[in-house]
């Protein structure tokens, strides 16, 4: 294959391959920096007084990556602003916590300038690109003004949300209009590649071409779904070290005989923490016999701790968490571990796997990479169940072996807690084993080949056509 440029809003390479903390995106995409040679390019994560565009160069476990500075109001308006307070609460379904300044806007067309500026230079005329994310919408636009004709993909990582949501978006039609740029764009799901159908077809007048091809004026885009996997060889394998042994020891040991319920999430709103506090005490209210049988533990490390809404779920879920212990506790049993750090992976895995449910229930999420990381990380002649959001776009693919429930409805979460509960361990093998032939399959590699095989395809056809 040809040399791969990818460029994403911060480079996630690990700075050595040992590195327990690497997740499936870094490990996949580095893996094909490494099989093919190209540029991982992104924000340094720094600031400066005034942009330069001068290139920080670094070599990263065998990766070349390349990183600019911002400055601080680039950061407020790009990042903290349109990235974060306008597109992801938009995306995920919440124009109530959707903020559109004209400030913000601006911002992310200047950054996105700034990124074609700065990566213009170092693209050869037969380097396939591909660019991570919301953070980049308009970056293919941007390279193709200033003259760059290579294969340009684009991947999305959240949800794309129906057109009538979208159109609140001041900017929606120009916004999406810039995705007739690329050669091939990819979304985790069929649904969100329906949504932007939607929209391309009814507000952008685009044609529908066969072969999942969308026309608009003379530019063809190919639009596709490719869910995203883990490493699931990596993460078994993980599973199985003796950091996560340890972990699942020590779980075990402080869990004395009651049934571990596990939650891992960043503490963001889309991730339906508050609900899923809200379903476990309807559990709790209405099945006293189970009460001191379990407890939930809640991994919830802070994110994006700048931003309103943030600070005010951090509140909530602790006040939540709070009513709950207070009402329910006893001397010897606290019904929610609430806990507000990370963790290494390998130890997360073995918590995982000492865990008899997984409770994955966000509002609405591109995919939902922790449900997959539980169903790899269980022991199969005992494993747990996974219950799952039916809005995770991860439902499409587990939804043949998880509880399935709707996050929004407290009772149908306390429902599921109790069937899981109660579930027999050749119920819980005969639902595990699909879900686990899905992870291993359509893992990580399989989902990077997918895409790039999609661009590569785009090429070939063209060729032929001339
Ligand atoms: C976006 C989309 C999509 C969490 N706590 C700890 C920890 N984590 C790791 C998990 C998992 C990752 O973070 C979270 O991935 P998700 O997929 O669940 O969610 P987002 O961060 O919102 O990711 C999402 C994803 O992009 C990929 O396309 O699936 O829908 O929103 O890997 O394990 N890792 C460690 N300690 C923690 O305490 N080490």
């Amino acid at each position: 294959m040809n040399r791969l440029i990818i460029i994403s809003n911060r480079v996630s390479a690990p700075k050595d391959s040992n590195s327990g903390a690497q997740g499936g995106l870094a490990v996949a995409l580095s893996a094909a920096l490494r099989e093919n040679g190209g540029i991982w390019f992104g924000w340094s994560g720094d600031t400066v007084e005034q942009f330069t565009g001068q290139i920080n160069f670094e070599r990263r476990s065998g990766v070349t990556v390349a990183t600019v500075d911002l400055e601080e109001h680039d950061i407020e308006e790009y990042y903290e602003g349109y990235a974060n307070r306008t597109l992801w609460p938009l995306f995920h379904y919440r124009i109530d916590l959707a903020e559109y300044e004209r400030e913000f806007a601006g911002g992310y067309q200047r950054v996105n300038h700034r990124f074609a500026d700065t990566v213009r230079p170092l693209i050869d005329p037969e380097d396939v690109i591909w660019i991570q994310d919301y953070h980049m919408f308009p970056l293919g636009q941007d390279l193709r003004d200033r003259g760059c004709n290579n294969r340009i993909g684009f991947f999305l990582h959240i949800p794309w949300p129906p057109r009538r949501l979208l159109n609140t978006l001041p900017e929606a039609a120009d916004l999406a209009k810039t995705l007739f740029a690329y050669d091939v764009i990819g979304f985790h799901t069929q649904e969100w590649l329906e949504s932007f159908r939607d929209f391309a077809t009814q507000d952008l007048g685009a044609e529908l071409l066969d072969g999942g091809r969308l026309k608009l004026g003379d530019r063809v885009v190919h639009a596709l779904a490719a869910p995203i996997g883990i490493d699931c060889k990596e993460f078994v394998e993980g599973a199985n070290s003796p950091t996560a042994r340890l972990a699942y020891r020590q779980m075990r040991d402080s869990s004395n005989g009651r049934d571990l319920i596990v939650g891992v999430d960043r503490l963001d709103y889309s991730k339906g923490l508050e609900e899923r506090f809200r379903g476990y005490e309807r559990f709790l209210e209405t099945h006293p016999e189970e009460r001191k049988e379990v407890f939930l533990l809640q991994i919830a490390p802070p994110s994006r701790a700048t931003v309103e809404s943030y600070q005010k779920i951090r509140s909530t879920l602790e006040g939540l968490a709070g009513h709950i212990n207070g009402a329910y506790s006893d001397v010897d049993w606290t019904p929610i571990r609430y806990v507000n750090q990370g963790y290494p992976r390998d130890q997360l895995a073995g918590i995982y796997r000492a865990a008899r449910i997984g409770l994955v229930t966000p509002l609405r999420d591109g995919m939902n990479l922790v449900a997959k990381e539980y169903v790899a990380a269980q022991d199969p002649e005992d494993p747990g169940v996974l219950i799952l959001s039916r809005f995770a776009g991860a439902a499409e693919q587990l939804g043949n072996g998880a509880v399935l429930v709707n996050p929004y409805s407290a009772e149908e979460m306390s429902d599921a807690i109790v069937q899981a509960l109660r579930m027999s361990r050749d119920e819980r093998i005969a639902r595990w084993r699909p879900m686990m032939d899905n992870v291993e399959q359509e893992d990580v590699i399989w989902w990077r080949k997918r895409f790039t095989d999609a661009l590569l395809d785009t090429a070939k056809a063209e060729t032929a056509a001339a």
